[in-house]
């Protein structure tokens, strides 16, 4: 079997850069096409820039890195810096990137991409906000049927919410952008922090990184550092959950996984639950399932995964 054609879409962001790493990592699975960059856990100019760490920390400056949407579409821009640091990918001493962002907008990339590709050929993994997906399937409605598939990481049922008691980071950031991927009809496999927050990236299984002794081993080491000091003091875990590369797991091995097709609807009009994943886990609507709702993972099989995975680049 040749390797899945993927776009990462993403907010780097230290598990970002995991997954971007990860999936860099397994080129026999995975033909990432190009990585296109939104504002979110840090403004534009920091994703893309960390991107391009990424594809360098990695030696994988051949990835075109483009630059996307540096707002929400209808609301201004919120960021978690508290959780990511000043930079968005705080820990490793970071550098300058030499490769140039892909010229073009990340949008465009995106559309065109689809359009170039067979239909049902190409993956969509969002990493972020959904503003990019949205704006591409507001402006090429056509591409929406050629999408094979999108993996993102994102609300939560069980979990309920991070950034407000009721809603996840990812959503809350773009809950329309949110809503028009929900309604598109693309298959959809979401992550929810339901799952991610079981995937920990506890002291050994860091520890089991840095071992690597590899540039990337210790990068990613120094990333989860600092990454799970938040989730330390806030949850009282043994570690910072890896929420994204839970989606390039997914595509690598899905038997780590398990959910149910479920209907999820957004909230876009309350203030209180704003940006809430309402995923009918229950099924108590005879509304359509829209999406594969992950709800169990095997943390420890994931992390033999990742750590494997990572020890080749
Ligand atoms: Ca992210």
């Amino acid at each position: 079997m040749s390797a899945r054609k993927i776009i990462i879409d993403t907010d780097p962001g230290q598990d970002d850069a995991v997954a971007i790493l990860l999936a860099l990592a397994s080129p026999e699975d995975l033909d990432l096409l190009g990585i296109t960059c939104v504002a979110g856990n840090v403004p534009l100019p920091l994703t893309s820039k960390n991107a391009r760490i990424t594809c360098e920390a990695a030696s994988r400056t051949d990835v075109p890195v483009y630059a996307g949407s540096k707002a929400p579409l209808a609301r201004p821009l919120i960021t978690a810096e508290h959780v990511h640091g000043q930079t968005g990918l705080d820990g490793p001493k970071l550098w300058e990137p030499q490769m140039p962002l892909a010229e073009g907008h990340g949008v465009d990339f995106i559309i065109a991409t689809l359009r170039a590709q067979e239909p049902g050929t190409v993956t969509l993994c969002t990493l972020g906000p959904l503003t990019n997906i949205a704006a591409a399937f507001n402006t090429a409605p056509d591409i929406i049927e050629r999408v094979q598939e999108i993996v993102m990481m994102g609300g939560a049922y069980f979990e309920v919410g991070n950034i407000t008691p009721a809603a996840e980071f990812n959503i809350y950031a773009d809950p329309e952008a949110a809503e028009i991927v929900f309604r598109s009809g693309a298959p959809i496999t979401v992550m929810p922090l339901d799952v991610t927050h079981k995937v920990l990236a506890t002291k050994p299984r860091v520890e089991a990184i840095r071992a690597l002794n590899t540039r990337v081993g210790r990068f990613t080491a120094e990333m989860l550092d600092f990454f799970e000091r938040f989730d330390m003091e806030k949850y009282g875990s043994e570690g910072g959950p890896l929420h994204d590369p839970c989606v390039i797991a997914w595509l690598l091995k899905p038997e780590l996984f398990s959910g149910r097709h479920v209907n999820v609807e957004i909230e876009t009009s309350s203030s209180l639950t704003l940006g809430m994943t309402v995923a009918d886990w229950w099924g108590v609507t005879d509304r359509k399932p829209n999406a594969l709702f992950i709800g169990d993972a095997d943390a420890d099989g994931f992390f033999t995964l990742l750590t494997e995975r990572l020890a080749r680049l």
